[in-house]
């Protein structure tokens, strides 16, 4: 259906974390529909590296007082959103994780109001917003409250929209869009040179990558490697950077395994890298969704994962991979064995692996972005 080019606020987080390239993507893809999008945020998002037609950023800058000891992010986030709203006419506001941008979003649409400018807002929720941060008593209210208040709230799975409904004893209507995929960036084209170059003597490529916070159970991923290590000659990548990274290496250290365990720190091209592993692993205690899981899948690596949150909904047992109870490091080398060991089953594994992360391409995800922003005009 063919309809008016639109004028799109984003405000999201510019870091490497799953929701700002999630808001980035998303909007560069609109961008490439003829929509206007702008881009509101501290930093210039990791994703918005090069020039693209129809995408602006505006850069919320902080005022030095002496009194801030909090500089006030929020204040002055509120006062961007108005100014790009009202100078460049915007349709709608999307933000990406709900603190503090939902109520900020509110606040900006309350003062909008004052001047007579509507702008409808769509709130979309990406995991720790809820799980984990949301809930505690600091954001609870202003979290609770903000999701009552956005015209629309979408969550990135069911999982993620059965806890929120749970935590937040909200009754209004969520949305599930799940995380997408971008085919064109993320396929199977493994650069032999590239492995041969980590797999000197042809080992199997175990992978992983985050931003390296507790959630994520990195240590887990080790202990498997030092079981599947001992079987089969294996290296272990690790790649991102956070708060654990000291203490796994440290782990390493001790299991004695440190010289096969590679810390390749934060990457840019990580569809590269991907394409080199045999097996990636995802063992987090929280995930909504988890992006990196279906990266790997897209580029036909297969994913030994935790059955937790939303992440079932994206890795299939025995079908792209594996889904294990949290913490059952024995369980999962047990079934990254079975898949490493043989050949046929490995290869199997990588062709189904690849066709459920089709389930998740861009162009089937998108267009269920747009009906909700089309939605939302028509409601305002
Ligand atoms: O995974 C992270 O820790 C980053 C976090 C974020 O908000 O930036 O990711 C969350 O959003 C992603 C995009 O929607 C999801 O794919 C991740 O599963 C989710 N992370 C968690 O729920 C821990």
């Amino acid at each position: 259906m063919q309809h008016k080019s639109l004028n799109i606020g984003v405000v999201c987080y510019p870091t490497y974390g799953g929701s700002g390239v999630v808001a980035t993507e998303l909007g560069k893809a609109m961008a490439g529909e003829g929509h206007n999008v702008h881009f509101i945020s501290y930093k210039r998002p990791a994703r918005l590296s090069s020039y693209q037609p129809n995408v602006w950023y505006h850069e919320v800058t902080n005022f030095e007082y002496p009194l801030f000891d909090f500089k006030p992010y929020d204040t002055a986030l509120a006062s961007k959103i108005v100014d790009v709203a009202l100078h460049y006419e915007l349709d709608l506001l999307h933000v990406h994780y709900a603190i503090p941008h939902a109520i900020i979003a509110y606040i900006a649409r309350s003062i909008l109001e004052s001047k007579n400018k509507r702008l409808p807002i769509i709130t979309t929720l990406h995991g720790t917003d809820i799980t984990l941060v949301g809930i505690e008593g600091s954001f609870y209210p202003v979290v609770q409250f903000s999701i009552q208040q956005s015209d629309f709230v979408t969550t990135v799975s069911e999982s993620l929209k059965k806890d929120t409904i749970k935590a937040f004893e909200t009754n209004r209507e969520i949305v599930v869009i799940p995380n997408f995929i971008d085919l064109l960036r993320f396929n199977s084209s493994p650069n032999i040179e590239l492995k041969k170059s980590f797999a000197k003597n042809n080992e199997l490529i175990l992978m992983h990558i985050s931003n390296f916070r507790k959630v994520k159970r990195i240590p887990d991923i080790i202990r498997i490697f030092d079981i599947v290590q001992k079987e089969i000659p294996a290296i272990l990548l690790l790649i991102g950077d956070g708060p654990e990274r000291s203490q796994l290496e440290d782990l390493c250290r001790e299991l004695d395994i440190e010289p096969k365990v590679l810390f390749l720190g934060k990457q840019e091209s990580v569809e590269e890298l991907l394409n080199i592993a045999d097996l990636f692993y995802l063992t987090s205690d929280h995930e909504s969704f988890g992006l990196s899981a279906l990266e790997a899948m897209a580029c036909g690596v297969p994913v030994i994962s935790s059955n937790i949150g939303g992440i079932p909904e994206v890795n299939v047992h025995d079908y792209s991979g594996y889904v294990c109870e949290v913490g059952d490091i024995h369980d999962m080398a047990a079934k990254s064995l079975s898949i490493l060991s043989d050949p046929i089953k490995h290869s199997k594994f990588k062709e189904q692996a690849l066709e459920q992360a089709r389930k998740f391409e861009l162009k089937k995800i998108m267009p269920q972005y747009m009906n909700l922003y089309l939605r939302c005009i028509k409601n305002g």
